[in-house]
């Protein structure tokens, strides 16, 4: 790795700007999509055989309250006791979100209001494979049981053995769950939006997934509505003479290690500290269980920027929105006044990046490929509504009806004035 200055450094690359952008993929999982909606459930066999290697027909999809059963006799007591935790502190900060309906009288006796109401059934995604996270199964139910979403069902790729993972099935069961069913990839992404024969269709659905899951995703939306356009993971970190090295370098890591086309940035204008990190990132990578993952992501998106202030160093951060960003600095209270464009800010360096992935309360499910811009973290409101209340006295309206009318006619809307003057005829 090669400390790059900051008119070297190529934002597109570190961004991914292209990801998502395969128009053959694109049309792959349109007919998959077509597929699921013309054949429902049979077509769901075929593509699981075709992509999980595992024929579901004489099981069906549903988890059972039995495999649940199972799976909770498959997880230790501490991982059951960490899981708790992380739910109740996961919970009482999104119970912080919830909004409430109001109603508010006026002394012309009308009142205004809005009312807020929970999505009624809700869909998330969990992955397969090695990112099949139940950290992220917390992350997506929790807030839609703090809003009161009655139905919450979740979908995700069998494994070659026709089970899923247990601590999955356990986080499910934990975070109130209602329905799972086991079907992944575009496939599971149609049959919560169109539904089958046994799953009835949702109003929304969350939870990352691959770039199958992505696109199938962004397709559906309109049919339902959906929570993101989730990239790979992201991390930067803008960093003083304070830092580090081996905590700055495991940090940088524990993002690495996600994904091959996750992105690892450390920022700071002293130039021994980054020479530094990047050697025990190296160092660090020796022993790696994901080694070949994260080495693959920090020399292809990864980067160290010598930047000339701490100031410099957090304008690139508000330029490049990256989804984490740790501030390993003397004072970064200081700095939060500044903090724009992010999913997530972790001050100082008792907060590293993972105690939001796991347990602090936040929500992990973040913006990603500069989207923190203009999108929030995966949060409560997310899964409710709103319905505008009037409710206009006598008084009210025979006050205002005249400039009503007066605005509907210029738009040549005469039913509309007519409407209003109706109630004063006589
Ligand atoms: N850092 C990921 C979430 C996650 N980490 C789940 C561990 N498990 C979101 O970017
Ligand atoms: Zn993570």
């Amino acid at each position: 790795m090669r400390i790059e200055n900051l008119n070297e450094l190529d934002l597109n690359r570190l961004t991914r700007k292209s990801y998502g952008d395969d128009e053959t993929l694109e049309q792959r999982v349109a007919e998959i999509i077509k597929l699921v909606q013309k054949d429902g459930e049979e077509a769901i066999y075929k593509l699981t055989e075709e992509f999980d290697h595992v024929n579901l027909r004489q099981s069906g999809l549903q988890v059972t309250a039995e495999e649940i059963q199972e799976a909770y006799n498959n997880v230790s007591e501490n991982y059951l006791r960490a899981l708790r935790t992380a739910k109740a502190n996961i919970l009482s900060y999104h119970e912080k979100q919830k909004r409430t309906s109001w109603l508010e009288p006026n002394l012309d006796g009308s009142v205004l209001g809005q009312l807020l109401l929970p999505l009624k059934r809700v869909g998330i995604y969990v992955p397969g494979g090695t990112a099949s996270y139940p950290s992220s199964v917390l992350m997506n139910a929790l807030p839609a049981v703090v809003a009161g979403v009655e139905e919450i069902v979740m979908v995700s790729p069998p494994r070659t053995d026709g089970t899923l993972l247990p601590e999955v099935l356990v986080a499910a069961a934990e975070a109130g769950v209602t329905e799972v069913y086991k079907v992944g990839g575009a496939q599971g992404i149609a049959a919560l939006a169109y539904g089958t024969e046994t799953i009835f269709p949702v109003d929304k659905i969350t939870g990352p997934g691959n770039i199958y899951v992505t696109l199938a995703k962004k397709q559906v939306f309109g049919t339902v509505d959906i929570d993101m356009l989730a990239g790979p993971s992201e991390i930067l970190i803008l960093v003083d003479e304070t830092g580090r090295p081996e905590e700055l370098a495991a940090d940088l890591l524990s993002q690495a290690e996600h994904d091959r086309l996750a992105s690892a940035i450390l920022v700071s204008s002293n130039q021994e500290i980054l020479e530094k990190t990047i050697a025990a990132v190296e160092r660090q990578l020796e022993d790696l269980p994901r080694a070949e993952i994260a080495r693959a992501s920090w020399e292809t998106y990864g980067a160290a920027v010598l930047v000339s202030s701490l100031q410099e160093g957090m304008d690139l951060a508000n330029k490049i929105a990256p989804e984490h960003f740790e501030l390993v600095v003397e004072e970064p209270f200081s700095w939060l006044g500044q903090v724009r464009n992010v999913g997530a800010v972790f001050l100082g360096r008792y907060s590293p990046e993972p105690v939001g992935d796991y347990f602090a309360g936040p929500n992990h499910v973040l913006p990603t490929g500069g989207s923190a811009r203009f999108y929030s973290p995966l949060n409560v409101d997310m899964f409710m509504k709103k319905v505008s209340v009037i409710g206009y006295s006598e008084t009210a309206l025979k006050r205002d009806a005249q400039q009503i009318a007066l605005l509907a006619r210029s738009e040549g809307l005469e039913a509309h004035a007519r409407a209003v003057e109706a109630r004063f005829k006589d």
